[in-house]
């Protein structure tokens, strides 16, 4: 949504009660119980939040219903806890705040969510409404600094229009291409007495979601998949959001077209699966990446064709038709040109799709893609007994927990990895900050997603650098007594930035290097560059109360995940791996998708 809205004042209220005449007078309550019955009303039943002087209308209310309230250590901690809440569960995450520094904590996880369409309400406690604009204590200017970064923000001026605020809030957030969605509430307007009630069914008038795809696109596409001759599926998170991974994997078989998904669109189809090339782009693989560009029909389903997808725009998939399926209108055409447009949701574009086209057997172009496969097997590393190899713990986490896992990840080289290593099967089973990259994402999703899946085995896998942003949060898995495994890929180094700086600033390792242990790895350095200091995790792990297990030899991690897999409590499970190992392959940022580095000299 483009247009942002303040909501009307009193007078024009369409949801205010007046008693009929002889009836009883309607049950007046209060702004801060209408928002807590709003959450109650529109199916949250998780919260995500941390108090102050600003909110404490709502706590006050909150804390005498039945809801599973989770304290977060910090409120970007929060966010992201709501938000891998709402990628593991696929509904609504919610999260509630105090004005000021608080709700300012919320942006990086807002924008997080905002980049990759997940759907979240975010209350946030503002001032009364006669002190805005007063510089007053922990004022700011909240539906100003998120606008950018969420999908609509609402700043609230009557308790009237609270209940239909949050079943418009929680309608926007979840329908057309998903979002988060701001509340601000002014303390007074929390105290306010209102007889409003919610509406049945949500219409705004400026927005419908509710798109039927043209049938004419839809043959005209059923009939460039029937003349192909190598297509290519390219697929992205919106086929996880659009619970359309069934009718994505059959429409594969039918016309026996290979698969290749973005980050945010592992899972969507079986990596498992002969027709699977996996992840394309930057650190995608090189069958995945030579297809797309040699395709003559580059079907792109939920995916918005982002530049760590594409390489540079002009060579990308520049022999192919491009025919591009999504619910949100602005991303067609956005960055390449699109030769069959789809507006419309996964889901029904994909059933209609598969009742037009005709089964197929690509046989000469399926064999083109076994070659480039046996030519350079998607993804490879070489074991070795003396050190252990980020790779292999992550190939052993996919091996122990036998491919059943729900991966959270923080960003960096261990993000990729863990895209390379472990195959997804199933949606919902990768969860990971794509498009904004938020480094300190992974522990609080983690808590989130286990939350969502209590009886799932969670593995965050984090850097040792992405665990130092939301460690806080580890108190949070030990307070709930959630499972989660939190395995620290301890490479020394802001490992990814230090590959970047290796590769393309000519081995200038400036602020990258983090750990002590790496000490001797950087003799040749000036004295000054000696820098970095871990703490020591295991005693990060006991302070906040979880278990804790140092692996530095590759014998002890079968043994090592298999204990704390088998554990009902969290463990932290620090690798200590080689301090200077690469994600390949890699496409130069800028650079064709055929312009990928497999190997370094
Ligand atoms: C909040 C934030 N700050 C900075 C970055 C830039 N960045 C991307 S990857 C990375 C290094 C991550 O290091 P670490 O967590 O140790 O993981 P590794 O790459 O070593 O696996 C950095 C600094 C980011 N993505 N997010």
């Amino acid at each position: 949504m483009k247009a942002r809205k303040m909501t009307k004042p009193p007078a024009t209220r369409a949801s205010a009660k007046v008693a009929a005449p002889g009836q009883p007078p309607p049950e007046l309550r209060s702004g801060a119980q209408c928002v807590v019955d709003g959450f109650i009303e529109n199916g949250a039943h998780v919260v995500f939040g941390y108090p102050g002087g600003a909110v404490l209308d709502i706590f006050n209310v909150l804390n005498t219903v039945d809801i599973h309230f989770i304290l977060p250590r910090h409120e970007q901690g929060a966010v992201h806890a709501a938000d891998g809440y709402a990628r593991a569960s696929g509904k609504v995450g919610v999260c509630l705040v105090t004005s000021g520094p608080g709700a300012t904590n919320t942006i990086t996880g807002l924008a997080t969510a905002h980049m990759d369409g997940i759907p979240l309400v975010c209350i946030c406690g503002q001032v009364p409404q006669s002190m805005i604009g007063n510089d007053a204590f922990q004022e700011a200017d909240v539906t100003g600094i998120t606008r950018p970064v969420t999908k609509h923000n609402f700043l609230v001026r009557s308790a009237d229009d609270i209940p239909r605020v949050m079943a418009e809030a929680f309608y926007i957030a979840s329908t057309g291409k998903p979002g988060p969605v701001v509340i601000d509430i002014p303390k007074d307007v929390q105290r306010q007495k209102t007889a409003a009630r919610g509406p049945k069914n949500v219409h705004i008038r400026s927005y419908n979601p509710n798109v039927a795809a043209d049938p004419a696109q839809i043959a005209k596409l059923a009939e460039a998949i029937n003349q192909a001759q190598r297509p290519v599926l390219y697929v992205g998170g919106g086929v996880i959001s659009g619970n359309a991974a069934a009718e994505l994997t059959a429409l594969a078989r039918k016309t026996d077209i290979p698969v290749t998904t973005t980050l945010m669109g592992l899972g969507s189809f079986p990596e498992t699966d002969p027709l699977s090339l996996r992840m394309l782009g930057m650190h995608g693989g090189y069958a995945a990446n030579r297809a797309v560009q040699i395709c003559d029909l580059l079907i792109s389903v939920g995916a918005r064709f982002d530049d760590r997808v594409t390489g540079r725009v002009d060579t990308f998939a520049a022999k192919a038709t491009i025919a591009h399926i999504d619910i949100d209108r602005s991303a067609i055409g956005k960055i390449t040109h699109t030769h069959i447009p789809v507006l419309g949701y996964a889901k029904p574009v994909l059933q209609a799709l598969l009742a037009k086209v005709k089964p197929a057997k690509h046989t000469a172009w399926r064999a083109q893609v076994a070659a480039w496969q046996t030519e350079h097997p998607s993804f490879t590393y070489a074991h070795t007994d003396k050190e252990l190899l980020p790779q292999f713990v992550i190939d052993k986490i996919y091996e122990v927990s036998k491919g059943q896992a729900v991966i959270v990840t923080d960003v960096g080289q261990h993000q990729m990895w863990s895209a390379h290593f472990y195959k997804y099967t199933r949606p919902r089973s990768f969860i990971s900050s794509g498009g904004l990259g938020t480094m300190g994402f992974g522990l609080p999703a983690a808590i989130g997603t286990q939350l969502a899946r209590p009886g799932e085995l969670v593995v965050a896998i984090v850097g040792d650098g992405g665990i130092q942003m939301n460690a806080q949060e580890l108190v949070v898995a030990v307070e709930h007594n959630l499972p989660v495994k939190i395995v620290i890929i301890n490479n020394g180094h802001l490992g990814m930035v230090r590959q970047w700086q290796e590769i393309f600033y000519n081995h200038n390792y400036a602020s990258v290097v983090i750990g002590q242990k790496n000490r001797l790895a950087i003799e040749h350095l000036a004295p000054r560059k000696r820098e970095g200091y871990l703490p020591d995790f295991m005693k990060l792990a006991e302070a906040h109360g979880a278990n804790g297990m140092r692996i530095t030899r590759p014998a002890d991690v079968v043994p090592g995940l298999r204990k704390a897999f088998a554990s009902p409590e969290p463990w932290v499970i620090e690798c200590v791996v080689a301090p200077e190992t690469n994600v390949l392959p890699m496409v130069p940022p800028g650079s064709s998708l055929s312009d990928m580095i497999c190997k370094l000299a």
